[in-house]
This record gives C-alpha cells, sequence and structure tokens, in this order.
C-alpha cells in the first residue's frame, strides 16, 4: 500500500496471534525485553552511585520494539540506529557483555572502548552507525540502501530513530530519495510520545506521523509499539516489501518514554497519568502474562528466563567493570584507514 496510512494495532494483544514466532523465538523475545529493561535500570543505578560516567539514554518503553526487530532482522541486514542504542543492539545480537563494557570505556568494548554509548558499532553484527546527532541516521540508512540496491543483494537495512527526528529536514529528503528510488529501507520511529521536553503533539501540527509521512509515496503505518507481536509484523512486513523490490517503510511504532529523556534526568513534567497508564502496560511484564496465559510458555520457563537474564546483566557488569581500559598506545589504533584500507596502529 502506498501513500496510505494504515490503521493503528488495537491495544491490547489481539494482534499478538496474527504472526506467531516458533516458541525459541517467543522465548528470546521475551530474554531481550527483560535484558533491555534490566541493564537499563542497571545503568542507571551504577550511574547514580558514581560508577559509570557514561551518556546513557534509557530504552525503557522500547523493548518490544528491540525484540520485534531482533526477530524480523536477517542476519545479513543492517542496522542504523541512535544514541538510544541498548535494545536496537541487543536486537543485532550483539552480546551485553560488550554493550555494557563499551560503555564503561573499556578494551572488551564492541569498539573497545573508544566510540562509547554514543558511538556503538558493530559490523560484524550489523549495527553499522549510531548517532548523537537527531535524524542524522536517516541519510546514512540511505546511503546503505542504496549500496544493498547497486550490489543486487538481498539486504535490508533498519534505521531508528525518535518521533521528534522525524521533524529534521534530513528526515524529509531521506524519505523522499527512498521513496523515490524503491531503496530497501524500513524507517523504524520510536515514537516515545516526547523530543526532550516537549510533547509529540506541542512540535507537530500533524501528531500522526505515519499519515505525514506517507506523503512521500512509501508505505506507512502506526502500530502499537507495546505489543511486540504486532510491532512484529508491521516491521516483518516492511523487511519483506524491501527485499522484494517493493520499495521502503515507514513503520511508526507508538510506545511511551518510561524514564526520563536521559540518564538520571528529572522527568516531573510529565502528566502523572499518563506514565501510569503507560506503566500499566509495560511491556516485558505485560508480554510474560500473554505468553503464559496463552500457552505460548510455562511458568517454569519464564521463572528460569527471568533468572538467565539477572545472571545475565550481573556478568555484563562484572565483565565490563574489570574489563581493562585501553592503553595509550590502543589511541591511534582503529581510528584512520591505511591507504590500503587496514586499521593503522
Ligand atoms: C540535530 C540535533 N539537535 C538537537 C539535539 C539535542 N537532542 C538530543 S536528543 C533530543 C530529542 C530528540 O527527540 P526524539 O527524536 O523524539 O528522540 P528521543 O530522544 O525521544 O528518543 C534532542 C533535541 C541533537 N542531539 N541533535
Ligand atoms: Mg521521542
Amino acid at each position: 500500500m502506498r501513500g496510505k496510512v494504515l490503521p493503528v494495532h488495537e491495544a491490547g494483544h489481539d494482534a499478538m496471534t496474527n504472526t506467531l514466532p516458533d516458541r525459541a523465538a517467543l522465548e528470546w523475545m521475551y530474554s531481550t525485553m527483560l535484558l533491555a529493561k534490566m541493564a537499563d535500570e542497571r545503568a542507571a543505578d551504577e550511574a547514580r552511585k558514581g560508577l559509570l560516567a557514561a551518556a546513557l539514554y534509557p530504552v525503557r518503553g522500547l523493548e518490544a520494539v528491540c525484540a520485534a526487530m531482533g526477530v524480523a532482522m536477517a542476519p545479513q541486514d543492517q542496522m542504523v540506529s541512535s544514541y538510544r542504542n541498548l535494545g536496537d543492539a541487543l536486537s543485532r545480537k550483539i552480546p551485553l557483555r560488550a554493550i555494557i563494557a563499551e560503555a564503561y570505556g573499556r578494551m572488551g568494548g564492541t569498539s573497545k572502548g573508544k566510540g562509547g554509548t554514543m558511538h556503538l558499532t558493530d559490523n560484524e553484527r550489523g549495527l553499522i552507525a549510531t548517532t548523537g546527532i537527531v535524524g542524522a541516521g536517516m541519510p546514512l540508512a540511505v546511503g546503505l540502501g542504496l549500496a544493498a540496491q547497486l550490489d543486487k543483494s538481498d539486504r535490508a537495512i533498519a534505521v531508528t530513530f525518535g518521533d521528534g527526528a522525524t521533524s529534521i529536514g534530513a528526515a524529509h529528503e531521506s524519505f523522499n530519495l527512498a521513496a523515490l528510488w524503491k531503496l530497501p529501507v524500513v524507517f523504524v520511529c520510536q515514537n516515545n510520545q516526547w523530543g526532550e521536553h516537549t510533547p509529540l503533539a506541542e512540535y507537530a501540527a500533524n501528531p500522526n506521523l505515519a499519515e505525514r509521512t506517507a506523503a512521500y509515496g512509501l508505505h506507512a503505518e502506526a502500530v502499537d509499539g507495546f505489543d511486540p507481536m504486532a510491532t512484529l509484523q508491521s516491521i516483518g512486513g516492511a523487511l519483506d516489501r524491501a527485499r522484494a523490490g517493493e520499495g521502503p517503510s515507514f513503520i511508526e511504532c507508538r510506545s511511551y518514554r518510561l524514564t526520563g529523556h536521559s540518564g538520571l534526568s528529572d522527568y516531573s513534567y510529565v502528566p502523572t497519568e499518563e506514565l501510569a497508564a503507560a506503566l500499566a502496560r509495560d511491556p516485558a511484564p505485560t508480554f510474560r502474562t500473554w505468553l503464559e496465559q496463552n500457552g505460548h510458555v510455562d511458568a517454569a520457563t519464564l521463572d528460569q528466563i527471568e533468572q538467565t537474564a539477572v545472571e545475565t546483566v550481573d556478568d555484563a557488569f562484572a565483565f565490563a567493570q574489570q574489563s581493562p581500559h585501553p592503553s595509550p598506545d590502543e589511541l591511534m589504533a582503529d581510528v584512520y584507514a591505511s591507504p590500503e584500507g587496514v586499521p593503522t596502529r
């Protein structure tokens, strides 16, 4: 469907039955949602204690979107993410140890501690770039999409960004070019309803972002971003269309930011009732209830997944804290390419 907006999947979990992945995938999704939630909370605790000095952008509220991306994307696919990238990195199957060690600036990190949270990348696993510049990921994804098209490859590109980023000029250039050239790009808008301290309705004359973006002639739809099955269906469909040469899609995942904008920032300006309503649908616990009540995964297995997640988070933070800082002779390594393209030391 081009230039037309599909209705948002209803809140609740009816949509969860539309595409049911196998049990291993369902268990992986629950585990990934827990890891995102718990590692996020743990990072904030460590920062509060003064033990972690990093730019932290919580992903609480995006757990279902990240889990859906992890199942929908194929190993050869590529992703461009933003500063709010913990869940996106997990969706690319980057080990939590390497993600957390990067936040600590240690050798065990994805970029040996030299990228940090704002520049988390793992080329082998297809996380090509993350950026702290709002909206800057989209033109990169268009370039990667053009490369994939010229290569006649079967890889698709997913780019994640916030609702606020859709008002950046580069976003509009990207939507236009991707649609014009039918590039295999999926624009995944993580709409958490806030651009820092400003609510969506106060900075967008048309807050229906899917409707607004459809005008560029790409497939645009909105989905309940707290519902992992509905989100999987939307993002999976978009990736399928991208691979089939049917061009780009814009998927507006309607979510809610369950924390402050960054690290330990205040969010007393968030209306109490709105936050309470969102927390009542907290993605991971809600998914657990659904999995159990519908007989997809039994309680004992879910308990085990939770226990493993606790251990995985403890292990990742212990690994990161014990990992060495890069030594001075690492300073220039992997920073500049030599004329042959081989990293210099
Ligand atoms: C070009 C640019 N302008 C402003 C900023 C400062 N800034 C950082 S995050 C942010 C809010 C972006 O909101 P949104 O796109 O909705 O993403 P969210 O942080 O909510 O995930 C702003 C304004 C920036 N990093 N880059
Ligand atoms: Mg936002």
